[in-house]
């Protein structure tokens, strides 16, 4: 039986990679800063319309250096709901992470949540545009501006997610992505910083290379963090394809909604007006009573049929080990985050996903 997984890569031609592959080679120049990166970092920064982007080698490293380029200490405020390097970043940076709930109709930070949370040591706030759906930017902004926080979004799943025609990801300070393999776009691992001018990508791209301004002096205690010349090619060889790929991702998406609209106790989220989606997860949220079967039922039975789904963010980051023990973790603090975890699946979502493979996912769901 075929497995269909939660999503699959996108691989660019092997031909077109061999022929850049031969020019690498030829060149003998294979990392810092070479021509592929230097193109990769133009070429991103026009396609996602922002001033600037610094690649990284993934998408943990550019949280944690933006922490460091923003000197960001004491608190920093942040979701419960995401991958668990958001918050590792903070510990990483030694910061108290502090969770707030989420809104229900996006996943994301509760602005309305945000104030009572804020103390004297917080410096800063760390939303997530969970599963590239976008923040209310604006109310948080207000919040920041309000207590002069700076604002850090990571944005791993919001590559190419614009509102009103703008990028999503020119909001507060800095915004990073990941490229790993799984994303929507992805240049196998990878990452990237963006920002708003020409002196703050000279810091990061000094603290990326180990905090060198020149051949002789070091600024900042920077870390290793560049992406070298063969994922820079693979990546410039995937953005020419991208847009294709979340189409068929958008395609995918549209078939879902059709045939689960009617199933009881299954809802999930239509695009947002103004909103250009990059459709890089479909998770569906189950109520259990009204479906008559438990999200972990499901789950199990879909993986028995082949169909791997993700419980994509269960448990909550608040709920490992590390973080438990922190007082904004406890169920009381963070009740919407707690039932999104216990009742989400990520359906099986990326551009390879045929009618038959659709129609399989369907039957374990509606098929009860
Ligand atoms: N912030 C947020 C909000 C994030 O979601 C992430 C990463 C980060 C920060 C950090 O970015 P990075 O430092 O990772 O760049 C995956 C990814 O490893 C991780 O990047 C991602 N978020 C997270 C949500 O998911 P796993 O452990 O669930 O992936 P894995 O290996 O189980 O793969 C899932 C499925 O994808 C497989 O069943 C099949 C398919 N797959 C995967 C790989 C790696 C392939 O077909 N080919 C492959 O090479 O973590």
């Amino acid at each position: 039986m075929k497995q269909i997984t939660v999503t699959s890569p996108l691989l660019p031609d092997l031909g077109e990679f061999n022929k850049l592959l031969k020019e690498i080679w030829d060149s003998k120049w294979i990392t810092n800063n070479g021509s592929f990166h230097q193109r990769l970092e133009k070429a991103l920064a026009e396609y996602l319309k922002v001033p600037y982007v610094s690649l990284f080698t993934n998408g943990t490293l550019p949280l944690i250096t933006a922490l460091q380029a923003l000197r960001i200490t004491g608190e920093v405020i942040t979701t419960p709901y995401s991958f668990v390097a958001t918050t590792h970043a903070l510990w990483w940076n030694g910061i108290k992470p502090v969770f707030v709930d989420i809104d229900r109709k996006t996943g994301c930070l509760d602005p309305n949540k945000i104030e009572a949370a804020i103390t004297p040591k917080t410096t800063a706030i760390m939303p997530v545009h969970v599963y590239g759906k976008p923040c209310d930017t604006k109310a948080i902004q207000d919040i920041a501006d309000k207590y002069g926080l700076k604002i850090i979004y990571d944005a791993a799943h919001a590559f190419g997610v614009e509102v009103n025609g703008e990028s999503i990801l020119n909001a507060g300070d800095m915004s990073t992505l990941s490229f790993h393999a799984t994303k929507v776009y992805n240049t196998i691992e990878g990452g990237a910083m963006v920002m708003h001018d020409e002196k703050t990508k000279q810091r990061i791209d000094y603290l990326k290379n180990f905090g060198f301004a020149g051949e002789t002096e070091v600024v900042a205690p920077g870390i290793n963090s560049k992406m070298d010349e063969m994922r820079s090619a693979y990546g410039l060889l995937n953005l020419q394809q991208v847009d294709a790929a979340i189409e068929a991702r958008h395609q995918v998406a549209l078939k879902y909604r059709e045939a689960l609209r009617d199933v009881e106790g299954i809802e999930f989220w239509e695009d947002l007006p103004g909103v250009k989606h990059n459709y890089s997860y479909f998770p569906i949220f189950i109520d259990a009573q009204k479906y008559g079967m438990s999200r972990d039922e499901l789950y199990f039975k879909m993986r028995e049929q082949g169909v791997l789904g993700r419980r994509y963010f269960y448990p909550l980051i608040s709920n490992f080990s590390t973080y438990r023990s922190l007082p904004s973790a406890t169920k009381e603090n963070l009740p919407v985050a707690t039932k999104m975890a216990e009742s989400v699946i990520c359906l099986p979502m990326h551009h390879v996903l045929t009618d038959k493979d659709i129609e399989r996912v369907l039957n374990c769901i509606r098929k009860k």
